[in-house]
């Protein structure tokens, strides 16, 4: 082969590239479509992961739950007359509704968590009223994730979260009206949910950057799943007040389980209380528009 076949090879070579390449940005393009998709494709973490799990418990005698008087709206108290306050469901010691996440951190090779982006899942999380009284009570969404608010009751609701970052809004839901569909477009951990028409009636609704989180069942447990391998610190977030939080240092291993159990109530003092519906945004992600 002289030289001059060799160049010709080589530009061919070359051109059939180029030509690949723009057949595969023309196909990212249409994904733009579906917003995030693109950021997934781009910037997703992939390789092996782990996970963060652990209990939750509550020390000493927990508040006993209130009665709650619904004289207000006798529907609620027709169908729920047993309605009692949620904000320390305790049993056996274990503390249910306490909002887990990874706050920040390094992956494994150096990159910051925050680095890398998830994809907006197509799922919808769902916020029922039902009895006067939300379920689930404390939830996690993801930015720019569907939440499906649905009024079980046959009674007028009004949604009102009352968010730092985001937009405040408030809607009503009569009985029997189609299922309201939000979605939150900044990290905020998290927001408070009020019903103007039920003054007791409170959720908290984290929006995430990444689905690191969780939150405590009523046996206490909780679990996170597809950390990438690293170094973290991992919020437990419990409300009451502007909320409790209490951070851990946890590491994750390629295919292993990173226990981390907390603690709340008294005596549980191992780590700072602060205020924590102040500012608190999740895990801070660089904006990632390619355009
Ligand atoms: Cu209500």
């Amino acid at each position: 082969m002289n030289k001059q076949t060799k160049v010709w090879l080589v530009l061919s070579i070359a051109l059939s590239l180029l030509a690949l390449g723009s057949a595969c940005s023309g196909n990212k393009t249409a994904d733009t479509n579906t917003p995030t998709a693109e950021n997934a494709a781009a910037q997703n973490y992939s390789g092996p992961t782990g996970t963060i799990s652990g209990v939750v418990s509550f020390n000493g005698t927990p508040p006993a739950p209130k009665k709650i008087d619904t004289t207000a709206d006798p529907e609620c108290g027709r169908k729920n007359p047993n309605l009692q306050t949620d904000d320390t469901i305790v049993k056996d010691g274990k503390l249910a509704n306490v909002f887990v996440y990874v706050k920040e951190g390094t992956v494994e090779g150096g990159k910051k968590i925050g680095e890398y982006s998830w994809a907006t899942p197509t799922s919808e999380v769902q916020l029922d009223q039902n009895g006067c009284h939300y379920a689930p009570h404390v939830l996690g969404v993801l930015v720019n994730q569907k939440l499906k608010i649905t009024n079980s009751d046959n009674t007028t609701h009004n949604i009102h979260p009352t968010p730092k970052l985001n937009a405040e809004w408030n809607q009503s839901q009569t009985a029997g009206a189609p299922a309201i569909e939000k979605a939150f477009s900044r990290a905020e951990v998290l927001i408070p949910v009020k019903c103007n028409q039920h003054p007791w009636m409170k959720a908290y609704i984290g929006v995430m950057k990444s689905p690191l989180f969780a939150v405590s069942s009523t046996d206490g447990t909780y679990e996170i799943k597809g950390v990438p391998p690293g170094k973290y610190t991992v919020i437990a977030w419990r409300e009451g007040g502007a909320g409790t939080e209490k951070p851990m240092e946890v590491t994750v291993t390629a295919n292993g389980t990173a226990k981390a159990d907390f603690a709340f109530g008294e005596g549980a003092a191992t780590s700072s209380t602060k205020p924590s519906l102040q500012m608190m945004p999740a895990i801070e992600f660089p904006s990632l528009h390619r355009h």
